[in-house]
């Protein structure tokens, strides 16, 4: 891994999150690929708790948020401005040098805050809580948003999300799958955007795969979907592509079509 950080053996991909209410893309989620010579794809669900023990995690976080905002000023450049959503290890929430290294990355790369969204998994309060919620405190005073990923399969308490001061939570992919036919699957849907919302937190639907999905969470009310519905996980080449051509469509029709 240290080789592959050197010799950007790494990349990110982006996976677009569509607004439910206006089908349009204004933020994505960067996904970490490692092309190895050898192992070929490996995915960040097996890298990262592999690396979250070790000392390589500071690194591959710092290459990761570095690579996302060197990726947000080029398209800039080109006239897209797109929010980048990376994934952390929950443990990064003990770190507590971590919002100065954010701070230092944001501002070497010339960077606003909200270029980027930090998605953390439930686990991070596992660990302990308070200093999670301290630094969480920190990254948020930065104006870097904080989200909830996965939400809905960990192990967690509801007072983190009152007390972690995230702005997003995205609710597993897990409960949308099987949405169609699973009553209790419904249910979970609806009643997690009603304590979003009550919460004054926006809520992404993870993976969305089909129109039936589509329009039964855009009527029920959720704000933000992603899923291969839109588009899988883009190189940042075909992302551009895939949004120049649908900012292009009519507006009645973003809301419609994939
Ligand atoms: O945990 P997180 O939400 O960060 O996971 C992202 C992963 O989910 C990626 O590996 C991506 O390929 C996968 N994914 C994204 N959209 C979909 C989808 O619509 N269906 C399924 N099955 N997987 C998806
Ligand atoms: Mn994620």
């Amino acid at each position: 891994l240290p080789s592959a950080i050197e010799q950007d053996a790494l990349e990110l991909n982006y996976q677009p999150k569509v607004s439910l209410r206006t089908g349009t893309c204004d933020s994505v989620e960067g996904l970490l690929r490692w092309n190895h010579p050898i192992h070929g794809f490996i995915s960040p669900g097996e890298l990262i708790p592999l690396i979250e023990p070790t000392e390589m995690l500071r690194p591959l976080t710092d290459w990761t948020i570095g690579r996302a905002l060197a990726q947000h000023r080029s398209w800039a450049r080109q006239g897209v401005h797109v929010r980048i959503a990376v994934n952390l290890s929950a443990r990064l929430l003990q770190d507590q040098g971590f919002p100065g290294r954010l701070a230092g990355l944001l501002a070497a790369h010339g960077a606003l805050p909200d270029a980027l969204e930090l998605e953390i998994t439930e686990s991070a309060m596992l660990l302990d809580a308070s200093r999670a919620l301290a630094v969480g405190r920190k990254i948020r005073e930065l104006g870097v948003p904080l989200s909830v990923d996965d939400y809905g399969t960990g192990h967690s308490s509801l007072a983190y999300l009152r007390d972690l001061s995230v702005s997003t939570l995205k609710l597993d992919r897990t409960f949308v799958e099987d949405m169609e036919s699973s009553a209790g699957n419904r249910s979970i849907v609806e009643s997690t955007l009603a304590l979003a919302h009550a919460l004054q937190l926006e809520v992404v639907a993870e993976g969305i795969e089909t129109q039936w999905q589509f329009d039964y969470l855009r009527d029920l009310g959720y704000d933000y979907g992603q899923g291969y519905y839109f588009a899988p996980a883009l190189d940042a080449q075909s992302f551009l592509q895939w949004i120049n051509d649908r900012n292009t469509l009519p507006r009645d029709l973003q809301s419609q079509v994939a």
